[in-house]
């Protein structure tokens, strides 16, 4: 199928967006939430596709192994907001599930999450990741997505992002905006994509906590295993082979899965004024981030 043109940015209710996460947004919004819905809540690039196919291994490892082997993880974890033509929108995925409970990843800022999510305390898992890491990763993601805009060149993009003119805006406005929404409901758990690097099993052992299951020490292990980086970029069903505006000669989708490689990106003296900048636009929040483990 010959893809469409990239799309271009344009500015959603002071939110810079593209058509896809846009066209669909009264279908979006009238979404009838339920209250054992899950969902996964994220900037771009954070561990989004991680954390989707951990929550699926938790809930669903026990079922029959086609669902694992030959389902894609974008079928199984719908993507909110997206509608591209030819494809069956998020939505429509959405109202095909007939899993319990229902996973849903979505990239929205805070402010515009449909209100049925929480008029039914469905809960939240957000996760977050250091500004550096998340936007070498996005980066090299739009240059190998024909779906994104044009990335154009790393210094450009580099003050693009300092900006906030990605596609779901400002990296800063989201994780603060999620993390302020945090402070008043118990039903958002904000995790880090540090801390998973850092130890998986750990954060794994916090989520279940939080959704309230009782998961063996077993499956945990096993989940954790399955997870792993290598063994995620090895899996047809999760490592976006499946998506068609991929061009996996540019980049890979599972590209390096580390913290710091935004060492290897930017010069002294960008991130001199990344820091400057960053200072600024954070210094009313206590989030914390870490670059380095
Ligand atoms: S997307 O397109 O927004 O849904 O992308 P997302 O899944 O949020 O983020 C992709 C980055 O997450 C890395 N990744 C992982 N890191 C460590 N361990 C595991 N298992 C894992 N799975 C995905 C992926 O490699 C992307 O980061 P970079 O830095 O580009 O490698």
């Amino acid at each position: 199928m010959e893809l469409p043109p990239r799309p271009t940015l344009f500015d959603f209710h002071g939110v810079s967006m593209t058509k896809y996460f846009t066209d669909n947004w009264d279908n979006i919004q009238n979404v009838k939430a339920r209250p054992d819905d899950i969902l996964i809540a994220t900037y771009p690039k954070a561990g989004t596709t991680w954390m989707c196919y951990i929550l699926d291994l938790l809930y669903f490892s026990q079922m029959p192994p086609e669902r694992q082997n030959s389902v894609p993880l974008h079928e199984r974890v719908p993507f909110l907001e997206i509608q591209m033509p030819g494809f069956p929108s998020g939505i429509d995925e959405l109202n095909e599930l007939t899993t319990f409970p229902r996973l849903i990843k979505t990239h929205l800022p805070v402010q515009f999450i449909p209100k049925s999510f929480y008029e039914q305390n469905s809960k939240v898992v957000y996760v977050a990741r250091n500004a550096k890491d998340s936007v070498v990763s996005y980066f090299h993601f739009d240059r190998m997505n024909m779906a994104q805009p044009e990335p154009g060149d790393w210094n450009s993009y580099l003050q693009r992002f300092m900006d906030g003119k990605m596609v779901f805006g400002s990296w800063y406005e989201h994780v603060t905006g999620w993390w302020e929404k945090k402070q008043t409901t118990s039903n958002i758990l904000y995790l880090f994509y540090e801390d998973l690097v850092e130890d998986t099993e750990r954060e794994l052992s916090r989520l279940c906590s939080f959704l309230g299951l009782s998961t063996s020490a077993e499956l945990k292990r096993q989940v954790t295993e399955k997870v792993l980086f290598d063994n995620m970029k090895n899996n047809k069903m999760a490592n976006g082979s499946t998506d068609e505006a991929f061009d996996f000669t540019i980049s890979p989708f599972m590209r390096k899965g580390k913290v710091g490689d935004w060492m290897n990106h930017f010069t002294v003296q960008q991130n001199e004024q990344f820091d400057e900048d960053y200072e600024k636009k954070m210094k009313n929040t206590d989030l914390q981030f870490r670059t380095v483990l």
